[in-house]
């Protein structure tokens, strides 16, 4: 860890206050340590500004004194991507919380970068507004790191993720220099779009401090369902009907075998329907009438792919149904500390991958399980490997498993970003002449390697 000697310390304290600059071995494991505890790193300090200036004044010393500097929201991130894994000095984004009050002209709202999703969805709520993005991280995961990541979640089948909500961005680049670009105009031509390019940088080109968003009508008449279908190829044809012929279709999930009786398990809950089935859709649709009649149909025509059907229109019954597909990923860090790969596959090839991938994971190491489930809408798997009696698996099955994604036409990286897990897997996705355009992007907006060092675009021997 590179020391930072007792007069930047002193500097970054009369920057923060005492009381914001942590450095107490007890007071800085939260931010030491990713959500998956696969991660960890150390640090020498860590700050909490509580505005844009503070976050400013921190990068310029920072730079000055050549330490390097992980930018850090609520540490929900599955990609080792918010931890400082090298020694490097954390900011931690969570004081800056203001909530600009909603513009209902433009239907558009400002927010901090260490605004909670689910603070926003409630401060937009009292208008009948939503956020496009959802995902049960909300309590925790802050606005900056959803559009850091990009993130999608349960609705990009309607909305699109973090990246087509975002009007404007405010942000402290690698010089302690500020871009402020929040006016939130729907057309603006006006060359590059910069805060797209925020959109899944992962902390590499500044650090966001504020954010303009689209909102979306709230639509509050909603109507939930789960399928269960014998074969993962049913699914995969149910999920393009219902597509097609759902207006309203707000979301469709998909949970695997393995997930779904893990889940059951850890909620001591019965599966709702076809207890023996291969794959099950948690499906929804929202609108401002009800949207029963309207999914009912659409599932009637589902005909013999669909072996069961349990429907929720209550908010206790949606709940009740929703649990099975939000607490899988708590439900697997119960048996241990997994490695997550979080996939995009095309729609032809997704059944194929499911099935295959067991065996892949397996010719590698016998003791590992997947434990597959995802956004079926987007295409998205994720395929969590644990290893045997809660330990990693083999380091190799992400190899294995990635090398298929990419021979199938697949994302390494769908929704989580590529952080640290996955940047020595990029040349999969990526070609030598784009990963040269990241690192001429990147040396020419952080020419020292200030900010978040260890992630996304790997090193240039590689
Ligand atoms: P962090 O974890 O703190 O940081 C993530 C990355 O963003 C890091 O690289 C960090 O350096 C950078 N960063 C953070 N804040 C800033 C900033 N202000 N400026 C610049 N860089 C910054 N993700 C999905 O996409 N879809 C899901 O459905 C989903 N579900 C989840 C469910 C659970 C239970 C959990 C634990 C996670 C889930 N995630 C999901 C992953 C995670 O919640 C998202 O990646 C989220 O966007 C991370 O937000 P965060 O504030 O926690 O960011
Ligand atoms: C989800 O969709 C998240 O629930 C988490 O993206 C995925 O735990 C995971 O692998
Ligand atoms: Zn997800």
């Amino acid at each position: 860890m590179k020391s930072i000697g007792e007069n930047v310390l002193q500097q970054f304290e009369e920057i923060v206050g005492v009381a914001h600059a942590l450095h107490d071995i007890d007071l800085v494991s939260t931010y030491t340590t990713d959500w998956t505890g696969r991660f960890q790193g150390r640090t020498p300090v860590v700050l909490r500004p509580a505005d844009t200036q503070e976050v400013s004044q921190i990068i310029q010393v920072a730079s000055a004194a050549g330490l390097a500097v992980v930018p850090q929201g609520g540490n929900t991130g599955l990609v080792g991507g918010s931890v400082p894994l090298q020694g490097e000095v954390v900011v931690s984004t969570l004081r800056l919380n203001m909530c600009e009050p909603v513009d209902l002209l433009a239907q558009q709202v400002t927010l901090g970068a260490g605004v909670t999703l689910s603070d926003a969805q409630h401060h937009v709520a009292s208008f009948k507004l939503d956020i496009g993005v959802d995902l049960a991280a909300r309590d925790s995961c802050t606005i900056g790191g959803m559009i850091a990541t990009n993130a999608g979640g349960i609705n990009v089948v309607r909305y699109g993720p973090m990246r087509d909500q975002l009007l404007g961005v405010e942000a402290v680049l690698a010089d302690g220099s500020i871009i402020s670009h929040l006016e939130g105009l729907e057309k603006d031509n006006t060359g590059y779009n910069l805060p797209g390019l925020f959109a899944g940088s992962e902390g590499t080109l500044g650090i966001i401090t504020k954010a303009r968003l689209r909102l979306h009508p709230h639509l509050p008449e909603r109507c939930s369902a789960m399928l269960a279908f014998r074969t993962i190829e049913d699914a995969v044809a149910a999920t393009a009907q219902l597509r097609h012929s759902v207006l309203g279709l707000q979301a469709v999930e998909v949970i695997f075998r393995d997930a779904m009786h893990l889940v059951s398990h850890h909620i001591s809950a019965s599966i709702p329907v076809g207890s023996h089935a291969e794959a099950w859709l948690i499906v929804e649709a929202a609108s401002d009438s009800d949207p029963t009649e309207q999914l009912a149909i659409a599932i009637d025509n589902l005909g013999s792919l669909v072996l069961d059907v349990a429907v929720g229109q209550d908010p206790a019954t949606r709940a009740g149904l929703w649990q099975f597909r939000e607490k899988i990923t708590e439900a697997i860090a119960t048996q241990g500390t997994p490695h997550k790969l979080d996939v995009t596959l095309p729609a032809s090839r997704l059944a194929q991958f499911v099935t295959d991938v067991p065996a892949v994971i397996m010719g590698i190491d016998i003791g590992a399980t997947p434990v597959m489930f995802g956004h079926l809408g987007d295409g998205n798997v994720h395929v969590n490997i644990l290893g045997s009696d809660g330990s990693e698996p083999d380091e190799r099955v992400d190899a294995a498993v990635l090398d298929y994604v990419a021979q199938l036409g697949g994302s390494i990286s769908a929704e989580h970003g590529v952080g640290t897990a996955k940047r020595d897997f990029l040349h999969l996705n990526r070609s030598a002449t784009e990963l040269g355009a990241f690192r001429a992007i990147k040396s020419s907006l952080d020419p020292k390697g200030t900010l978040n060092p260890n992630v996304l675009i790997p090193p240039e021997n590689q």
